[in-house]
């Protein structure tokens, strides 16, 4: 780096320059593009497990693409939050097979939010942070990420539920006098 006057007149003895630049964490938490997203644990809050990822928008264009498991034998409620934002950063939600499914851009560092009902899709879901705006990045204040998976629990419970009835009403009868009585 070399800083020099443009003109021979272009000095100052008592007024100091500044210089500034930035450093981005390397390597970058998550890759660009889809195909390369990294995995990520979602939280499943109706056990009381949470995960949150944080990562840097950084530098200017960076994008982080991230995946995450959905299973398909339920249906399932993916929640992603994306919170705590130094500037306009915007949030997509993917299918499996790479088709845009949701987006949340709302205006300045408000945060984003995607919630979207998944009937037995299963596979890797993918999610996108970027810049709302040109040059919306930070080397120094990280944003936190948060992918929730809900509703697996209950149905879960239903399906054990019937099982159970289906179970009793085709036991003895014995045992259902036993039970009664
Ligand atoms: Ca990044
Ligand atoms: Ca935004």
């Amino acid at each position: 780096m070399r800083v020099q006057g443009a003109n021979a007149w272009d000095w100052n003895r008592t007024q100091p320059y500044t210089v500034t630049y930035r450093v981005c964490n390397q390597p970058d938490e998550a890759a660009d593009y889809f195909d390369g997203a990294e995995k990520i644990d979602p939280s499943i809050s109706e056990i009381g497990y949470s995960t949150i990822h944080y990562g840097y928008l950084c530098p200017d264009g960076d994008e982080d693409w991230y995946k995450f498991a959905v299973p398909s034998a339920y249906p399932v409620t993916i929640t992603v939050d994306l919170e705590d934002l130094p500037a306009d950063y915007d949030l997509d939600l993917y299918t499996p097979s790479g088709t845009l499914q949701k987006q949340s851009q709302n205006p300045g560092t408000a945060s984003e939010k995607i919630t979207h009902y998944v009937n037995s899709v299963g596979g890797e879901w993918h999610v996108r942070v970027y810049s709302g705006v040109p040059g919306a990045s930070s080397a120094t204040q990280d944003y936190e990420l948060e992918v929730d998976l809900s509703g697996m629990l209950r149905d879960l419970a239903f399906e054990l539920c019937a099982l159970q009835i289906q179970k009793a009403e085709a036991g003895p009868p014995a045992e259902r006098g036993d039970q009664a009585s």
